[in-house]
């Protein structure tokens, strides 16, 4: 078989058998990404070269899986271009001075990859070595704007998104051109990861089922679909993920990507019809399940499996990502059964 099965799932081929990653696949659920990591800020870890490739591998070499996910964060480009963006432990982003106004644009700018993150360059392309010998591909990723904005405006994480809809409702003509930008930062990330040797991309609207379709389809589609198209001539496959999206299914599928990413809200048969036979699925065990012991996370892996049927192009996943309190054992065995019940 030629390409990896993982890129060929993606493009709807036959494979011998269902491609597996998680989302989150390294983290704090392994010990050996804990010693590594200490107590320091993951953006040191994310700017050290060795530090990052190392954690990109780990989970490779625990789990067998058929994708590597590079040991990044989607505000990393946010904090490059020095609008002053840290990771704090147990929350997340904390933006020190959030969006606010029309100045705060001139804070923004494309990401200009040499100069702004040669670390992500450098990681990708040691990556891209070591996991060659695998045959395993590395995908590279970055935030949708809406996500983005989601952070930028709010300040941190958030429940309610208040703040960044009262800004999408009141003034949309500031929040198109604060979305603009974000595509345009989001793109030059990920062009950057592609022309390292990232074979796969994916786009993480992680937030984006906080919206009402309308407002989906008319404040956000478009820059999201910016960001895909404007990759569509680097000729590698292109994820969309969002969380509790079964409201904009069709419109996120509608935005240009090869694999549309769904959680476990919506079984993966109704998906697959509803995103359409030109687009492969990703997705969607619940992550709750691998912390439900052995007996249940198998079943529901099965019950995933069949959802998904037998037609090409899913690729199996978490419905998001991994919780720090999993047990590495039962993803292990989750990749070995995913393999199995699916040997063709
Ligand atoms: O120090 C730590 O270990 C903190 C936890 C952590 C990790 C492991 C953060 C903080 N970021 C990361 C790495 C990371 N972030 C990866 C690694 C690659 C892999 O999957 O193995 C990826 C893909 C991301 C992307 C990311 N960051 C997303 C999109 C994916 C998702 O989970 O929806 C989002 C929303 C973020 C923001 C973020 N960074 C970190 C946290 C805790 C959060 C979420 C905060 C919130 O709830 O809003």
């Amino acid at each position: 078989m030629s390409a990896s099965r993982f890129l060929r799932a993606c493009r709807r081929q036959p494979v011998d058998r269902t491609p597996v990653w998680f989302m989150r696949q390294a983290g704090r659920a392994l010990p050996e990404y804990r010693r590594i990591r200490g107590e320091g800020s993951i953006l040191e870890s994310i700017r050290n070269p060795d530090t990052a490739a190392e954690i990109t591998m780990q989970p490779v070499r625990r789990y067998g899986v058929d994708a590597a996910i590079l040991f990044s964060d989607i505000v990393v480009p946010l904090a490059a271009i020095g609008f002053g963006v840290d990771i704090t432990p147990g929350r997340g982003p904390v933006i020190e001075r959030p969006f606010r106004s029309e100045a705060d644009l001139a804070r923004l700018r494309p990401l200009d990859a040499e100069a702004d993150v040669p670390y992500v360059v450098e990681t990708v392309q040691k990556l891209v070595g070591e996991l060659g010998e695998l045959g395993v591909p590395l995908i590279g990723f970055a935030g949708a704007p809406f996500t983005l904005a989601s952070y930028l405006i709010e300040g941190g994480p958030t429940r309610d998104f208040v703040l960044t809809k009262a800004l999408m409702h009141s003034d949309p003509g500031l929040w198109d051109r604060l979305l603009d930008a974000l595509a345009t930062l989001s793109l030059g990330f990920l062009s950057a990861q592609v022309a390292a040797g990232a074979a796969a991309v994916q786009l993480f609207d992680s937030w984006a089922g906080a919206l009402a379709p309308a407002d989906y389809r008319d404040r956000v589609l478009p820059h999201s679909r910016r960001v895909l198209e404007g990759m569509a001539g680097a000729d590698v496959p292109r994820i969309h993920f969002g969380v509790g999206t079964a409201q904009l299914l069709e419109l996120m599928a509608s935005a240009g990507a090869d694999v549309v990413g769904v959680d476990w809200r919506v079984p993966l048969g109704e998906a697959r019809r509803r995103v359409g036979p030109e687009r492969a699925v990703q997705g969607n065990l619940d992550p709750a399940a691998c912390l439900a012991g052995w007996p249940v996370a198998e079943r529901l892996t099965r019950r995933v499996l069949e959802e998904a049927g037998t037609e090409p192009g899913h690729v199996f996943n978490l419905g998001h990502g991994v919780l720090p309190e999993t047990d590495p054992a039962v993803l292990e065995r989750v990749v070995e059964l995913v393999h199995t019940e699916t040997a063709r």
